[in-house]
């Protein structure tokens, strides 16, 4: 029927995700080898760029360049250098000067491990490193130098003082403040959407995707980023409270602004339910054969349990 259409027919969306995240595990792994003398540099890189994440933001490009009928191997770089942006931001954000944590993905954080200053360093390295490798990587893969260049541009604009950038130090700022919902909303589209946005794009741009197509990305990966961070909002309420129980009453998240805070459990649920719908109904202009892996990537943000 129409809806098994829609998802592809016997697409296994699990495999897909694990075929791809290990191709860019392994694209990553080339791209940033132990150099003499500063080991330790590309040590601490490594240890944050290899150490998991579920590689979502690489497979939105990779399945974005798919979308738009685009040869995979041109999305390999734009792919590895979202995954290098979102390692450095993480480095970054867990530093004494920023969110201060000690763990990230069950590990001891960058600083951690390495000192405040090498991880510091090796954040920027990350970021130098995401830019270059879309320039080589471009060019090695036969991309029309004008798509590179634009994919640069949009990179560059997600990370900087209209992107994370602008999205963290809004959200330092709102520390220990009451929160609006259209200062949540800031944080979040910045932080957190303009990235997997980026990453979307990027794949669409590098496939050859046209300027309506590369919008239309623009839209559902804003909404799977926005979608995201309504879904983990809901899931520590959920996870809060099953822990309740268990820790005597502390609040895990006293201290922070979230979507059922400001509008409810139900209303963020609905909100969530919206930005799903928004999202798929962008995918409707394209062959159902393309567009399944975004379809099923969005409804496995939305539907995620943890
Ligand atoms: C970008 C120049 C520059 C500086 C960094 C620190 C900072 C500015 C921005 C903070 C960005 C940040 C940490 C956003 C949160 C993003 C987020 C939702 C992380 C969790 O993503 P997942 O679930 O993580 O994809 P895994 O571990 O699976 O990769």
């Amino acid at each position: 029927d129409q809806e098994e259409g829609r998802l592809g027919f016997g697409f296994d969306f699990e495999q897909y995700m694990a075929s791809k995240a290990a191709a860019v595990n392994e694209a990553l792994d080339r791209a940033l080898p132990l150099r003499h003398p500063a080991e330790r540099l590309h040590e601490s890189m490594r240890y944050s760029l290899l150490a998991g994440g579920k590689r979502v933001r690489p497979v939105l490009a990779l399945a974005a360049c798919e979308l738009v009928g685009g040869d995979e191997a041109a999305a390999a770089p734009v792919a590895c250098a979202v995954e290098m942006v979102h390692a450095m931001s993480l480095v970054h954000d867990d530093l004494p000067c920023m969110d201060d944590d000690s763990l990230r993905r069950g590990r001891p954080t960058n600083h951690v491990a390495f000192g405040v200053s090498t991880a510091l360093l090796a954040g920027d390295a990350l970021l130098a490193l995401a830019f270059e490798h879309v320039a080589r990587g471009c060019a090695g893969t036969g991309v029309p130098a004008e798509r590179a260049l634009r994919a640069v541009a949009e990179l560059g604009n997600a990370v900087g003082a209209q992107g994370l950038a602008a999205g963290q130090v809004v959200d330092l700022a709102s520390e220990g403040a009451p929160v609006a919902l259209a200062t949540l909303e800031y944080i979040h589209v910045h932080k957190t959407a303009r990235l997997l946005e980026a990453a979307a794009v990027c794949g669409a741009i590098v496939g050859g995707g046209g300027e309506a197509q590369v919008e239309s990305v623009r839209r559902y990966a804003r909404c799977v980023g926005l979608l995201f961070q309504v879904v983990d909002d809901v899931l520590d309420v959920t996870r809060t409270s099953e822990q309740l129980g268990k820790t005597a009453g502390k609040d895990l998240a006293a201290d922070k602004a979230t979507y059922p805070k400001l509008m409810g459990v139900d209303g963020a649920r609905a909100y969530a339910a919206e930005l799903l719908a928004s999202a798929e109904a962008e995918l409707d202009q394209f062959a159902s054969h393309h567009a399944a892996p975004l379809r099923h990537l969005a409804r496995f943000i939305a539907y995620r349990q943890n």
